[in-house]
């Protein structure tokens, strides 16, 4: 009955259901394979961390017959069969990024920067040009954070709103007519992170069409639901949020891992509900095992009763499934066994093949070195350290580049110590090979390279002869109305960004003139504002994330970390995600509205742009350039600026301020001060004292932290006055230190200095309320003033006495 009723649904014949069948079967058979093995590997040696997606193959072929074009998943470590079932993954990969194999095409998913089982699909060709996402099955680069893809989900499911309903010049590359699910898998124990509440919470919301797969083994390694989760069940807990007739919400359904039959139907409802009416699902997976244990890291006897070993064993999805096969005589015993013996053997044999193919470029490299034996004894004259070294690479076992780059830097070294002339051949074949490797295992880390960056040539604001001088938060305001006008596919959201056009008016009476669709409000959610944002720009959106206030940043800075500003790195620049993050902070007023934490932000967010502009032109002139470009980045506006007056210039959404480039705002003698953001008025404020006491000096503004200072412009500051100060809000050794390593490693200042580098930040504790609790906290004008007295008292005491 119930098989004549999928077939009806699924509009196939008999014959073709049966195939659907033993083709599943097989996949679920040969992912368990690869799953056994991959254990093994990791106890032999070879892989160093195997986790697999044993115990969950079926659910994931079920859903796999309705997941299509253009559909993203986002999910976890346990998905390997959806992608066996979506060719989207061979066994060779597998095996390849167990190895941590360096090579991209043998390991797509992440070219050996990440473990097994965290899996991505590209959106991008080789010259970093959008795919047409739509003609393919698309999968958000994973991460390890359990929990971290929920975030990302919201927004990969509102895209498909957002394209419904919003037609964007380049729509037929990522949608047609909004019909995408975003499917979101995760394990039963991770949906006890505030994430998911978050998420769930926000998707019943916002109505988008998600599909969330709870996969519950009932543990989350060896925590048990009974300590994880209330009644012991999400889809339980979750009642609140369940839609009804009168109002909307969440569909919850709960199916039973191992019946195949049920999850087909279970999938099959799910989808269409998601992707007709946009409504959020989801689908609660229960009885679900994990026949290998959590990971290669430990075994499941330690913590699962003998009883619950043994109900794993029977309930099995996999056993489940074969013996349904059987059941049902969709095929025979025999026919079944010699179809798993077949797949036994391929998994083997592409196990082996994976090994070599990652093996024999890394020997042929050993054998490269090997040639350069004799010359290299014969040029440091027999050193008794050459044959030592090339004897110990020659007996390494699993041989990896780091056992050749190694042996290589040593052998470079006793060549220099030694040589009379030098081993060129040696040289160019080492120093090749250790760009390449190095390249291989640091290269995207952003989507833009530096190269690009210093080409970059800002066009600068123009003014009227008698130019209107304006709040600061109109230039903002007006700026932001150009670039909704000049891109389709901008849109901007936050806490009270939509109605009054967020809390500074920086888009006061925006969402009339465009819509709730493009500039909307959001619930205090800081995680999923970031995660719409993320997945939106996966779908070729361009969104501006509000954070109300800088000090909130630390509800998303996970978030920010784990998943954004890893996205282009992880991913090998297969997927970009050039989310701007718009918020506002430094000096104002109290300990949660003064914050200005740059050095953790600096510190967490490799991977992001972090840019500090001083004033509202600079701002805007930093939004439009990020607009032309597709870089993730955080723009942190001065919280005390938008009411200040500046010069309104004519040419709005036009001018761009280039990323990487300081500002000389004075021109002086004396002391560098380097400074950004609120602070820099400080600096000028005690300017005419120092005057007074004739001290000169220059003041550059950074206005952009990460890239810092491309062309290396403080330097020549510093050439001239050999003495710097350097200012910040931030606590003591956060963002300066920052700034001064940059300044001693990278423009190798040390030499030019006269005097110790100063360093002026705020007190290392919030800084408190008022007046008072100000000018105590963070650097004044009289800290500055005297910071740099001090500085000439060091070099000039007679002059500047103290
Ligand atoms: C935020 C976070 N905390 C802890 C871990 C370590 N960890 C990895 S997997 C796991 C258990 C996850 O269990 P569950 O969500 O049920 O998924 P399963 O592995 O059982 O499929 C834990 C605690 C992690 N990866 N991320």
């Amino acid at each position: 009955m119930k098989i004549d009723k999928q077939k009806e649904e699924l509009k196939i014949s008999f014959e073709d259901f049966k195939k659907q069948i033993l083709e599943d079967y097989k996949i679920a058979f040969l992912s368990r394979e690869c799953s056994i093995l991959g254990r093994r590997e990791v106890f032999s040696g070879k892989g160093k961390f195997g986790i697999f997606g044993d115990g969950k193959e079926l659910p994931q072929l079920a859903l796999n017959h309705f997941f299509k074009n253009g559909d993203f998943r986002s999910g976890y470590y346990r998905d390997q069969t959806l992608l066996f079932a979506q060719g989207l993954l061979t066994v060779e990969n597998v095996f390849a990024a167990l190895y941590a194999d360096l090579d991209i095409e043998r390991e797509p998913m992440s070219g050996g920067r990440q473990m097994g089982g965290h899996f991505v699909t590209s959106s991008r060709d080789k010259d970093g040009n959008w795919l047409k996402i739509i003609d393919k099955k698309n999968h958000s680069g994973d991460i390890s954070p359990t929990g971290s893809q929920m975030p990302r989900l919201l927004g990969l499911a509102q895209a498909s709103k957002i394209y419904r309903n919003h037609k964007t010049k380049s729509r037929d590359l990522f949608s047609k007519n909004g019909n995408e699910i975003a499917w979101g898998t995760i394990g039963n124990a991770s949906t006890s992170e505030g994430m998911f509440f978050e998420t769930i919470n926000a998707a019943g919301v916002m109505q988008v069409p998600m599909v969330i797969s709870v996969w519950d083994d009932g543990y989350g390694i060896s925590v048990s639901n009974k300590d994880q989760t209330t009644k012991e069940s999400i889809s339980e807990a979750l009642r609140g949020f369940k839609r009804s007739k009168d109002q909307l919400g969440i569909e919850i359904i709960s199916v039973k891992g191992w019946d195949y039959l049920a999850l087909i139907e279970a999938y099959e409802f799910a989808s269409k509900l998601a992707r007709k009416s946009h409504v959020p699902v989801l689908v609660h997976v229960t009885e679900l095992t994990q026949p290998l244990g959590h990971s290669s890291s430990g075994s499941h006897e330690r913590y699962k009763s003998k009883k619950r070993l043994e109900w794993e064993k029977e309930y099995d999805c996999n056993t489940k499934m074969r013996a349904w096969i059987l059941k049902e005589g969709f095929t025979s015993e025999e026919d079944l066994e010699i179809i798993e013996k077949n797949i036994s053997k391929e998994v083997k044999t592409s196990r082996r093949n994976a090994w070599e193919a990652y093996q024999n470029p890394i020997l042929k490299e050993k054998e490269i070195l090997n040639t350069f034996l004799v010359q290299i004894k014969k040029q440091t004259n027999n050193d008794p350290n050459v044959q030592l070294i090339f004897s110990e690479l020659n007996s390494v076992l699993e041989l990896g580049y780091k056992d050749i780059i190694s042996a290589g830097r040593k052998l470079n070294l006793l060549l220099k110590k030694n040589s009379i002339s030098s081993l060129k051949n040696f040289e160019k074949w080492f120093s090749k090979l250790n760009f390449l490797i190095r390249n291989k295992i640091s290269s995207n880390l952003y989507s833009v390279s530096i190269e690009e960056l210093q080409k970059y040539k800002a066009k600068p604001p123009l003014y009227d002869e008698k130019p209107n001088s304006v709040d600061g938060r109109i230039i903002i305001r007006d700026n932001f109305e150009v670039l909704f006008k000049k891109y389709d596919n901008l849109l901007m959201f936050g806490e009270d960004v939509g109605k009054i056009g967020d809390v500074n008016q920086g888009l006061e009476g925006l969402q009339s003139k465009f819509g709730e669709l493009r500039i909307s409000d959001t619930g205090i959610r800081e995680v999923t504002i970031v995660g719409q944002g993320i997945g939106l720009s996966l779908r070729g959106l361009r969104p501006i994330a509000e954070i109300q206030y800088l000090d909130y940043i630390l509800y998303c800075i996970q978030i920010l970390s784990d998943d954004l500003a890893s996205m282009n790195y992880r991913t090998v620049g297969k997927q970009i995600a050039p989310l701007i993050i718009r918020t506002r902070g430094h000096r104002l007023e109290g300990i949660w509205h003064s914050g200005s934490p740059m050095g953790g932000m600096i510190h967490l967010l490799r991977g992001i742009h972090i840019l500090t502009p001083r004033n509202m032109t600079q701002a805007a002139g930093f939004y439009n350039t990020l607009m032309q470009i597709e870089q993730p980045a955080i723009v942190i506006e001065s919280l005390n600026g938008y009411r200040l007056k500046e010069k309104l210039p004519n040419n709005l959404g036009e001018y761009t301020v280039a990323l990487g480039r300081i500002e000389v705002m004075k021109q002086g003698t004396d002391v560098t001060v380097i400074s950004y953001g609120s602070t820099l008025r400080i600096v000028q404020e005690s300017e005419k004292r120092l005057l007074q006491e004739g001290i000169s000096i220059e003041i550059i503004d950074i206005q952009s932290l990460i890239p810092f200072d491309l062309n290396e412009e403080i330097r020549k500051s510093i050439v001239k006055t050999n003495r710097i100060l350097i200012v910040d809000e931030d606590v003591p050794g956060g963002a300066s230190s920052y700034i001064l390593q940059q300044l001693i490693e990278k423009q190798n200042i040390f030499s030019l200095l006269d005097c110790s580098p100063k360093l002026l930040s705020a007190k290392a504790h919030r800084p408190a309320y008022g007046g008072d609790g100000d000018y105590f906290s963070k650097p004044s004008v009289d800290d500055v003033f005297e910071s740099i007295y001090s500085i000439m008292n060091e070099s000039n005491p007679n002059k500047h006495p103290l």
